[in-house]
């Protein structure tokens, strides 16, 4: 059985992975046939992006059938050998669980509209006056979240796009069909589950109008949220001793994160938050372009770190998925320091307490893609969005700034494994073009060099996996008052990790507490992003996007 504590995830965005038969679109086979890759770099669970049939309006994150698997991706034979192929490997396989929302393909919304009044309670349909929607809520993709059905003179609800239609979860019948299909996949030997926005299921009582804002704040960690986490694990993977759970958990509190993940309150393993990704929004609109608010970024990583410790929960430590940027063109810098940066921003996260996850291409430094034109974009958010931005008026090159930035899009382009044609990614045409920096960042290249991205990523797994002190010490932020470094000690009885990075090409002198220096004897460089990073003084001079984690033993 895997301890979570020591283990790494690895994220694959499978229609952008590998593709083993032509046709542009990534497979499950792709990701068998890249297994021996994945164990080299050393992850232990891979988590798959939805796969199941779906319109793919939202990259089948509109799910038609919970129990099959698209045909673009393959068969369940094919999932089946997947789970196989992993296993033998010692990788175990965690499912995306798209739960707040199906399609509107979904057979329980068509037999809703067809009029059948037990699937028009699955979802939520609401009468309103005089053609007006009946709240002001948002839909997190733009516009208003309620679709008006002429046939009822009727709204339903949908947080994301309108081809998403959310689940009634007070009504029984709904959690029940849930934990069929969990329980479902589970017999299937899934061991990990990944419940995509799951805090967001628990919706009020009362639907009224938000003066406020877009209406979130009603049905953020809801009022039932807790109970039907407790039941969905009572009912489901509760029943095993051996799956991992994470929840995405947009803009949760740190409160309601800990009773999440706390152990006893019997809910979750971890939480994704997502408040250490909107350092980058100006005045909280992701639209907007601004450079990161590096101070902002260090308050919130100790407050979420040490907080979550006093209330005994667990992070999930990301920088990256399939909605956010590339993380080395957004905190980092993909121009002079590709190397440094993205092996400073690993270490960053993996020496925390937490999960730490791998979204795909990252372990070799893969880079924003900067697009051009609108006509690259595939994202339905970016699309929304960009007509959006453009009915307020703004000029097409300052939107496709924005969205040069910002777009879901900059994570989705294909995984870059070497230099030849469309980075050897598919032999027929990609479904979204390729990043056409693939020919200097690929992980053909970096598997070649000893002093790559890749090798760093390794390393720090196999640390995870070695020094308890990194996956069951205690943390403490240092140095809080430095505007270019992030700092923070790890402890494990006479056992301590000074962990120090600086965020900025500039170079930068720092001071150490005197603390840590007693026993300084003892001290070795565990891993650093320079070959020549000075062994520990209390006055340390640091270059471009130096990262240096010192061990300390007695
Ligand atoms: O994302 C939830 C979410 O709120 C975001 O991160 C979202 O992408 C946001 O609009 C960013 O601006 C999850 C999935 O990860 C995402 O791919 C889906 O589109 C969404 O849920 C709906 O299922
Ligand atoms: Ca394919």
């Amino acid at each position: 059985m895997k301890d979570f504590k020591k283990s790494t995830v690895y994220q694959i965005y499978p229609k952008s992975f590998y593709d083993t038969n032509g046709d542009g679109i990534g497979d499950l086979n792709g990701v068998i046939e890249k297994l021996d890759y994945l164990k080299t770099l050393g992850i232990d669970y891979i988590w798959l992006t939805p796969f199941y049939p779906s319109p793919q309006v939202d990259n089948g994150y509109d799910i038609a059938d919970y129990y099959n698997i698209d045909s673009s991706f393959g068969t369940l034979e094919d999932f089946e050998r997947l789970v196989q192929e992993a296993k033998k490997r010692e990788i175990y396989i965690m499912l995306d669980m798209v739960l707040n929302h199906t399609s509107t393909e979904h057979n329980w919304f068509k037999r809703a509209l067809g009029g059948e009044k037990k699937y028009k309670d699955f979802y939520i349909f609401k009468e309103s006056a005089d053609h007006e929607p009946p709240t002001n809520w948002q839909s997190k993709f733009g516009g208003n979240a309620w679709e008006y059905v002429e046939k009822f003179d009727e709204y339903y609800l949908h947080l994301f796009d309108r081809t998403q239609a959310d689940l009634n979860w007070d009504n029984k019948e709904v959690r029940n069909e849930i934990y069929g299909i969990v329980n479902y996949w589970l017999e299937k030997g899934v061991k990990g589950l990944r419940f995509d926005v799951i805090n967001l299921i628990s919706k009020p009582e009362k639907f009224e109008n938000d003066s406020e804002g877009d209406g979130r704040r009603f049905y953020t960690d809801g009022p039932k949220i807790h109970k039907y986490l407790r039941e969905l694990n009572e009912n489901t993977y509760g029943n095993y001793d051996d799956i991992i759970t994470v929840g995405e958990m947009s803009s949760t509190s740190l409160e309601n994160c800990i009773r999440y993940s706390n152990p006893e309150e019997k809910e979750l393993s971890m939480v994704f938050n997502f408040h250490h990704l909107k350092v980058d929004y100006y005045n909280g609109d992701k639209w907007t372009i601004m450079d990161f608010d590096f101070k902002q970024l260090k308050g919130l990583f100790r407050i979420w770190q040490e907080d979550i410790q006093e209330g005994d929960g667990w992070n999930a430590l990301f920088w990256c998925n399939h909605d956010q940027p590339r993380i080395v063109s957004r905190f980092g810098n993909d121009k002079e320091y590709l190397n440094e940066s993205a092996k400073m921003l690993a270490t960053t996260i993996h020496m925390m307490r937490g999960t730490p996850y791998i979204y795909q291409g990252e372990e070799f430094g893969m880079t924003n893609p900067y697009f051009d034109s609108i006509d690259k974009y595939r994202d339905v958010e970016s699309i929304n969005y960009y007509n959006i931005l453009k009915e307020q008026g703004k000029a097409e090159e300052e939107i496709l700034e924005i969205l040069r930035e910002k777009s879901r899009d900059n994570s989705r382009t294909p995984l870059q494994w070497n230099s030849e044609e469309n980075a050897g990614f598919t032999k027929g045409t990609p479904w979204i073009p390729i990043c056409d920096k693939y020919k200097e960042i690929n992980s053909k290249d970096a598997l070649e060099n000893k002093d790559s991205i890749f090798y760093h990523y390794q390393e720090l797994i196999q640390l995870r996996k070695d020094y308890d002190v990194i996956s069951n010490g205690r943390i403490k932020f240092i140095l809080e008052e430095n505007d270019k470094v992030l700092s923070y000690v790890r402890t494990l009885s006479d056992k301590t990790l000074i962990v120090i990075n600086n965020f900025f090409s500039k170079e930068t002198m720092i001071e150490l507490p005197d603390e840590y220096l007693s026993s300084n004897l003892n001290s070795r460089i565990l891993i650093s992003n320079y070959k020549d990073s000075s062994t520990l003084n209390k006055r340390l001079a640091l270059r471009a996007y130096e990262s240096i984690v010192y061990y300390i033993e007695g």
